[in-house]
């Protein structure tokens, strides 16, 4: 039986995925670099300042920037997206994942945070989801960001469960190559498209029930 589940934030337990997206399309217009959904496919999941060096590169503009500029421009889309999440509610929470959260309580499965976002806690807070976690991985604690397993081992780590026992969901490319890299069994919220034919997915989170992890996890 799994003893843990690893929860991706943006994406899974909300829908900041898009608020990250509107914000890198901001900056990107402002840097004459055009940024559509196909390609933020690759910046879900991966860090800020990592993001930004994607951005750049897909512009050409690799090399036009000081480090100085670089964390200003990095600053920029961050103050932007704080903007946006100002007023993230408990209505917010996806479809299913509060009803999740409690029956894996109540199954005494270990629930943590395996989100690269800086921003995390802030809004587990407006979502009045904290209390449901038994740790929060941070990212600014791991050598690697996702597709590098480092966030979800750190999860598994902190509430004590062998990386082995338990389950990671994720909504991104990245974090899905994260968890498989990691040894947990990958569950994608998403299109087979973008994350690929070979895991469990399902299109909404609503579907995302205990049952449905047990049957995944016995497969
Ligand atoms: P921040 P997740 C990721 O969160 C987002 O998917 C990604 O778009 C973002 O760049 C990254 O967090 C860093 O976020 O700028 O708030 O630190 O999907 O791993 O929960
Ligand atoms: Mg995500």
């Amino acid at each position: 039986m799994f003893k843990a589940v690893l929860f991706d934030l943006d994406g899974v337990i909300t829908d900041t995925a898009e608020y990250h997206y509107r914000a890198w399309k901001k900056l990107g217009e402002e840097l004459g670099i055009s940024i559509d959904r196909e390609f933020n496919e690759r910046l879900k999941g991966v860090s800020r300042e990592d993001s930004l060096r994607l951005i750049l590169e897909h512009g050409r503009r690799g090399a036009d920037f000081s480090a100085e500029e670089f964390a200003a421009l990095a600053k920029k889309k961050n103050d932007n997206y704080v903007q946006m999440i100002e007023e993230v509610s408990p209505r917010d929470v996806y479809p299913g994942i509060l009803e999740l959260l409690k029956t894996l309580k109540a199954h005494e499965v270990k629930i943590a945070l395996a989100s690269a976002s800086k921003n995390g806690p802030s809004l587990l807070d407006k979502m009045a989801l904290t209390d449901y976690f038994d740790a929060i991985a941070d990212p600014a604690k791991v050598a690697q960001g996702k597709p590098a397993p480092d966030i979800f081992e750190l999860a598994a780590k902190e509430v004590g469960v062998a990386i082995t026992e338990s389950i990671g969901i994720e909504d991104a490319q990245a974090g899905i190559a994260a968890i498989k890299a990691s040894g947990a069994l990958p569950i994608g919220v998403g299109q087979a498209e973008d994350l690929g034919d070979d895991i469990a997915l399902v299109t909404t989170t609503a579907a995302l029930t205990y049952e449905y992890l047990l049957e995944k996890w016995q497969e």
